[in-house]
């Protein structure tokens, strides 16, 4: 039943920033998909009788790709697997799964936030025993692999039934189709004060969450609708669609723009919030405030004590590189560690595991906790509510209030998407080359007070990963970031992150892209990014 089928490697499977990320029609190439699941299953060790968790986002591309694992798996020697229903399961969700269950590791089908459909984007990433995205070591080896790879396993067995809650066999395996919602739902309820939080429901309070017709629709209909109390209709766009109803599930003020003016308008409800494609990034947003995902994983973690699951405190606070600095002035008040770690969730994971962080961000609306081993856009949510709760005032009031307490970051990323890839190449090395001539040196105004491309050595096993982004710091510790996206499937993206801290609580409401303004100029005069790309404005602001 087993057969041995002889491929023929393909060059392009490196997987980014978080897994292999390609548009569909690059995916759906002969033994593409199976070319990188069997060059995934021979770069670890030891999985024969374990359990392997599936499962995705739901959009095109999905079943199919579900069932072609589902079939490797079992010609693997796995003893199981566990798929979410209708093949879906958030990335947080899937990261419980596979802890729960104990399980040997998870393969997560999904793009994130980039629009889906026949001819738009799709991803397979794989995750380790501890729930969290393989670590480089991993995706390194999965990528040599991908490079020599001469075959694959499979079975000949009809498709499983993903629809159908239940236990089948296939060959040697067990296949169990898992409700995706209900074990994350219980998680949620174990971390949170859901008493609280349905009582502020109950005593009139109202939000909006947008799903973004991405995976987290069942998921917020169970919890804040059932579960929570939360009027119907709570969620919108709560039903996953392959193709997201056409948007880009991206929680931003950009694609979230709808939300967005809802929260600034009259009738605003308290609260807004949203989630991406595979529901592990989130957006905050108060009645005429939006939040800033460096500012929320602060706030969060200055008041995570509030929420029972982290009465005891925090351990410590990481975020990635280009996340603001708002989160280290917090760890510094509360006497914890900070860390600060490239872009990318694989990370933080053996920063949780060792105990030397329990709450973790990235300014790209990413945040988490120990709970599990990825950022989890409905967890944000409900830490807010618990927050909300128990402090029972506007989001206003508490963003303003942690600014005059701990100053604030003004802070924006400005992409430049598409880019030709040479051109965003060609922008970083004539940065890199220059790092050293420009300590010292002044642009109207503002002198440079360091300059190198950012280096990690992780503290738990001694890693290092290089070239993570470089960083200009200014006297006084404003900042520019530029880095290359690790997760667009067309050209290159030039992300710029720039930052300004104003200790001044009577300067502390003027407009973003105001109060940096002096710093944009500047990255432009550093970078010539007009001179390299040919745009002179980003694609994107958040
Ligand atoms: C982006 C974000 C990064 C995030 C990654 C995956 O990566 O900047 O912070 O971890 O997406 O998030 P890059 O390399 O394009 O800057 V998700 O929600 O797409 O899994
Ligand atoms: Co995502």
């Amino acid at each position: 039943m087993i057969s041995i089928i002889d491929t023929t490697p393909y060059t392009d499977q490196k997987p980014g920033t978080s897994g292999l990320r390609k548009k569909v029609p690059v995916f759906q190439q002969e033994n593409y998909v199976e070319n990188f699941i069997q060059s995934i299953f021979d770069s670890v060790a030891g999985y024969r009788g374990e359990t392997l968790v599936i499962g995705g986002d739901g959009r095109y591309f999905n079943r199919e790709t579900i069932q072609t694992a589902i079939r490797m798996a079992a010609a693997n020697g796995f003893g199981r697997v566990l798929v979410g229903q209708g093949g879906i399961l958030s990335t947080p969700a899937a990261s419980h799964l596979i802890r729960k269950n104990r399980a040997f590791g998870g393969i997560i089908l999904s793009a994130s936030h980039n629009p889906g459909g026949p001819d738009e984007d799709f991803g397979i990433k794989y995750n380790v025993g501890n729930g969290g995205p393989a670590p480089e070591k991993i995706t390194e080896a999965i990528y040599a692999r991908s490079r020599e790879i001469d075959r694959y396993a499979t079975i000949d067995a009809p498709d499983i039934d993903l629809d159908k809650i239940g236990t089948s066999q296939l060959g040697e395996m067990t296949v169990e189709v898992v409700d995706p919602v209900a074990d994350y739902a219980d998680l949620m309820e174990k971390l949170f004060d859901f008493d609280a939080i349905r009582d502020m429901f109950a005593g009139g309070f109202r939000m909006v969450f947008d799903a973004m017709h991405a995976v987290t629709g069942p998921y917020a209909v169970e919890i804040l609708e059932n579960r929570l109390g939360a009027q119907p209709r709570t969620a919108r766009n709560s039903v996953p669609l392959e193709d997201f109803g056409g948007h880009h599930p991206d929680p931003n003020l950009v694609h979230a723009r709808d939300l967005y003016e809802l929260m600034m308008s009259e009738n605003a409800p308290d609260f807004g919030a949203a989630s991406d494609g595979d529901g592990d990034r989130n957006l905050i947003i108060g009645k005429g405030i939006f939040v800033t995902p460096s500012d929320s994983l602060a706030i969060l973690a200055a008041n995570a004590h509030l929420a029972p699951g982290y009465s005891g405190g925090l351990k410590g606070i990481a975020r990635s590189m280009p996340t603001s600095a708002a989160a280290d002035r917090v760890a510094e008040k509360l006497g914890i560690g900070i860390y600060e770690t490239p872009t990318g969730w694989k990370f933080f994971g053996n920063l949780l595991d060792a105990g030397h962080a329990t709450i973790c961000g990235e300014e790209s609306a990413g945040t988490g906790s120990d709970h599990v081993r990825e950022k989890d856009g409905l967890w944000a949510v409900l830490l807010w509510l618990n927050i909300l709760a128990v402090r029972r005032e506007s989001v206003l009031d508490i963003v303003t209030t942690h600014w005059a307490t701990f100053g604030r970051n003004y802070y924006s990323r400005h992409d430049y998407e598409a880019v030709e890839t040479d051109s965003a190449n060609t922008l970083m090395d004539e940065l890199r080359a220059k790092l050293s001539t420009l300590p010292g040196t002044s642009i109207d105004g503002l002198t440079i007070e360091s300059a190198d491309d950012f280096s990690y050595q992780d503290p738990v096993d001694g890693s290092v990963s290089a070239n993570q982004g470089i960083r200009i710091g200014f006297v006084g510790g404003s900042r520019i970031v530029f880095r290359l996206s690790g997760t667009g499937t067309s050209g290159g993206t030039i992300r710029v992150y720039i930052e300004r801290y104003e200790p001044d609580a009577s300067k502390h409401d003027v407009e973003t892209q105001k109060a940096l303004a002096d710093l944009i100029a500047a990255a432009e005069k550093i970078a010539g990014i007009r001179k390299h790309t040919g745009r002179s404005t980003p694609s994107v602001i958040t």
